[in-house]
């Protein structure tokens, strides 16, 4: 059976285990679904209520660092996500963070988008079942309170979280400093998949999983934040783990 792996599309936690996926060269059917939705399709599909949800022959797995190292065990030794001289520093590095910079970005990005959210559905929507798209359209100015209280989004709140992006940054940069490639040393590993995909609802990447708005789209405050990230040591590295390794 062809894995299924349950997606909001845009989401970075989602784009994390498509990407892995994709390194592997494992084919998946991904399913696509819109914020609200996914509660219901991924309690269905046997898991939580976060996305992404993998559905394979013999496991159900329901957290992007679970099927990280699904993934993991089928790549051959050389390729591996989390190569064995250094990998309880990778694992470190990813739980760091996923419970750091992935939540911290998203509130960020929805109290920058959610005034216009409307205008994104193009990006947000790619691949969605019609009727989803019609219910975000439809629902696009109601959408706005329900994140906002779901998530805890409000102006302190997105202040607060992007001083503390600006802390990771700086942190990555500083493990880079000594002149690695990677942050564990000289292999790409899930710690540099993970920041480069956590990392961008504030650096919009080209070549994510699937096609990004123009910064032009994005509000005038978002996209001059999104530049100053991008311009900063830890989002050129993150723009070139893109180039480079998102193949
Ligand atoms: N620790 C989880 C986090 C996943 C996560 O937060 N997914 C978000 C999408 S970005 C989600 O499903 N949020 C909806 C919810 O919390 O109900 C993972 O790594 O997979």
């Amino acid at each position: 059976m062809t894995p299924r792996l349950l997606t909001i599309p845009i989401s970075h936690y989602c784009e994390k285990a498509r990407w892995a996926l994709d390194r592997a060269g494992i084919a998946f059917a991904e399913e696509r679904h819109l914020q609200v939705i996914h509660i219901w399709k991924a309690w269905r599909a046997g898991g939580g209520r976060t996305v992404p949800v993998l559905v394979t022959d013999g496991a159900i797995l329901t957290d992007s660092t679970a099927i990280l190292e699904w993934v993991n065990g089928r790549m051959p030794p050389g390729e591996r996500l989390y190569p064995d001289a250094v990998a309880s520093e990778v694992r470190r590095i990813e739980e760091w963070l996923d419970t750091g910079l992935g939540p911290d970005g998203r509130l960020w990005m929805y109290h920058e988008t959610l005034p216009t959210i409307e205008d994104l559905g193009p990006w947000a929507n790619a691949g969605v079942p019609d009727w989803e798209r019609r219910a975000f359209q439809a629902a696009g100015r109601v959408l706005d309170p329900v994140i906002r209280r779901y998530l805890g989004v409000d102006e302190n709140a997105a202040a607060t979280a992007l001083r503390d992006i600006d802390r990771v940054f700086d942190a990555i940069a500083g493990m880079l400093a000594d002149g690695r490639p990677y942050l564990t040393g000289e292999r790409f590993t899930a710690a540099d998949l993970t920041f480069a995909a956590l990392s961008a609802p504030v650096t919009v990447p080209a070549g994510y999983g699937l096609e990004l708005p123009p910064l032009d789209a994005l509000p005038r405050a978002m996209a001059d934040e999104v530049e100053r990230l991008r311009a900063h040591p830890a989002g050129v590295f993150a723009t070139r783990l893109y180039a480079e390794q998102r193949r």
